[in-house]
Parts: C-alpha cells; sequence; structure tokens
C-alpha cells in the first residue's frame, strides 16, 4: 500500500487528488472519489459561489472524507468562492491559472489546508513562503489551461526548490505515470483526464466517447496569443480557433469564438461548437468506471513497478 505524507496530513488513504476540472468535477465526482480514498475537488471555474456552495453541500451529503475546492483565479467570482470556502469549512482549496496571495491569510486562518498548482519554481517558492500546505507541480501534458514545462522538468525542479509535499499533475492516467513521478520527488499525483472517464463523472456522454476514443496525436494548445493556452481535443471547431488565432483575428473576436465553447462540450456534446478540454493521456483511458476502482487500479499498479524496481539493479 503507497502511503505518503499527503496522506496522513489530509487523512487519505492513496495518494491521489482529482483534478478540478471546471463545469466538469462537481459534488457528485468528488464525493465519489473522496469515498474511494482519494481528495474529490469540486471546479469553481467560472461559476458563482452559491452554484459552488450548493456542490459542497451535495458532496456532503455523499461522504464523510475532505472536500477540495479548485479555485480558478482568472474566474470574476475568484473573491466571493474565497469566502464560501472559508464559510463551508471545506478541508483544502487548490488554486489556478494564477497568483492566490491576497487569499492566502485568510484562508490559513480558517484552518484550511492551502494547495496551490504551480508551473514554475518562482511561484513554488513563493507559495512556500506564503504558507502553503503542499504544491501541486502541474506539466503542459495536462488538460486545460497549461503552463510552459513538461511535468518530467517541472516536478523535480519544484521539488528542489521546497521543503512542502509537492504532487505531480499533467500526464499521469496510470500506475507507470504515476511510480514515475515518485521517483522524480513527488509524494501524490493528481489526474484529470482519467477521472473523465469516471462513472460518477457527469459530463455528457459524447465527451467521455471522444476521450476513450482518442489517440495520442489528438490534443492540442491554442490560445497562447491571447495569454491563456489551453489544451483540447483537436477538434475541427479548435483548427478552425487556431487558424483565426495566427490569422490576425482581433482579440475580442477571438474571445467571443471561444466564449461558451466549454460549457457546449460539457453539457451538450456539443461538436460544432463546443471544446472538450482533455490532457495528452486521453488515448490512455480505455473504459467508464467507478472513480474508486480508478484509484485503487492506479495505486495498485504503481505499488507493483515500485516493489520491481530493485531488480533492475544487477
Ligand atoms: O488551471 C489549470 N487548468 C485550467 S483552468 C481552466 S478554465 C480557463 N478558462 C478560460 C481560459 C483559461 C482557463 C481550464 N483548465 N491548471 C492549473 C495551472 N495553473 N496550470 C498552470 C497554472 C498556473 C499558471 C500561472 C499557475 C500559476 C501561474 O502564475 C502566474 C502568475 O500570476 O505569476
Amino acid at each position: 500500500m503507497i502511503r505518503s505524507e499527503i496522506c496522513e496530513m489530509l487523512g487519505l488513504r492513496y495518494p491521489v487528488f482529482q483534478g478540478g476540472m471546471a463545469w466538469i468535477a462537481d459534488g457528485k465526482l468528488a464525493a465519489a472519489v473522496s469515498q474511494g480514498g482519494g481528495l474529490g475537488i469540486i471546479a469553481a471555474g467560472n461559476a458563482p459561489a452559491e452554484t459552488v456552495r450548493e456542490q459542497v453541500r451535495t458532496a456532503r451529503t455523499l461522504t464523510a472524507g475532505p472536500i477540495g475546492v479548485n479555485i480558478m483565479l482568472m474566474s470574476p467570482f475568484a473573491d466571493e468562492i474565497a469566502r464560501m470556502v472559508v464559510e463551508e469549512k471545506v478541508e483544502v482549496v487548490t488554486t489556478g491559472a494564477g497568483n492566490p496571495s491576497r487569499y492566502m491569510d485568510s484562508w490559513k486562518q480558517a484552518g484550511i489546508r492551502v494547495i496551490p498548482v504551480v508551473a514554475s519554481v518562482a511561484m513554488a517558492k513563493l507559495m512556500t513562503r506564503l504558507g502553503a500546505s503542499a504544491l501541486i507541480a502541474e506539466g503542459g501534458e495536462s488538460g486545460g489551461h497549461v503552463g510552459e514545462l513538461t511535468t518530467m522538468a517541472l516536478v523535480p525542479q519544484i521539488c528542489d526548490a521546497t521543503t512542502l509535499p509537492v504532487l505531480a499533475a499533467g500526464g499521469i492516467a496510470d500506475g507507470r505515470g504515476a511510480a514515475a513521478v515518485f521517483l522524480l520527488g513527488a509524494c501524490g499525483i493528481q489526474m484529470g483526464t482519467r477521472f473523465l472517464s469516471a462513472e460518477e463523472c457527469t459530463v455528457h456522454p459524447l465527451y467521455k466517447e471522444k476521450i476513450i476514443k482518442a489517440t495520442d496525436l489528438c490534443t492540442m494548445v491554442t490560445g497562447k496569443r491571447l495569454g491563456h493556452p489551453v489544451r483540447s481535443l483537436r477538434t475541427p471547431f479548435v483548427r478552425a480557433y487556431a487558424k483565426a488565432e495566427y490569422g490576425g483575428m482581433p482579440d475580442e473576436e477571438l474571445e467571443a469564438l471561444a466564449s461558451g465553447a466549454l460549457r457546449l462540450a460539457v453539457q451538450e456534446g456539443d461538436n460544432e461548437r463546443g471544446c472538450f478540454l482533455a490532457g495528452q493521456v486521453a488515448a490512455m483511458v480505455k473504459k467508464e468506471q467507478p472513480a474508486a476502482e480508478i484509484i485503487r487500479e492506479v495505486m495498485e499498479e504503481t505499488e507493483a513497478l515500485l516493489l520491481r524496481a530493485p531488480q533492475w539493479i544487477k
């Protein structure tokens, strides 16, 4: 059984977080992951605080385990969500797509464990100084908003830059990836794309089908020109967006083209206008299965691989 300092800190059976996928990671998915022994994380995305509060309360009815909320810092509602998580006494806050410095004191005073997603050494050092409990080092293999560095390059550099526990994210969908990042110095993993296929994940069935049918080169990054690079499945719409991006479409028109595209993918499975966020591991996701089974399977494979490692040494 693989246990690490993050298990002790948060009272988890397994050192596995479920990524806070905007529009996707709701109270039902988060509760299933927490029931399965990992940390379920509700994504605030661009939703108002009351919507997210409802999801937290739904999760509380489904599990007695710890629950996290991921705050997407570019959201217009980030301030009110930052207050809501204190009122609802969530155990863990993860943050993404920005710098959470201005909220750190209030969360810490409330006894919340703050675990920022960092994509650079500078941010890791700042978050360590400001009192984060752990860090999630997310490489650009991930789906959604991506940083510059890959998981392979980022994780050891973040581990060297902090004394905090580090979880690795981006490009991990099975025990092989998990074993690899443990050897890079991580003490836990966060998976997003793999949990998209969880039975308890309520995305449109077409979204799941597209993930399960994906092949290695199925994802691409768009949005660099506006400063918010995002990885998603390479659909005709996303390719048209990329063409517009490099063809000189004005910024406002580009923003308008992208707006609502994630909701269309998640809720309507809209193949024409939807943007299906996904990581590079989409092709490794083979079937729909319960969240608890995903966690158990990945951790058992990790353990088997790490137990075999000594045999490589002759
Ligand atoms: O946040 C994510 N993934 C996301 S957020 C999202 S919603 C969205 N909607 C519209 C446009 C863009 C995104 C979909 N996927 N992952 C965590 C993550 N955080 N990756 C990289 C970072 C990051 C980037 C910069 C963290 C800190 C940071 O600091 C910048 C600064 O302010 O210095």
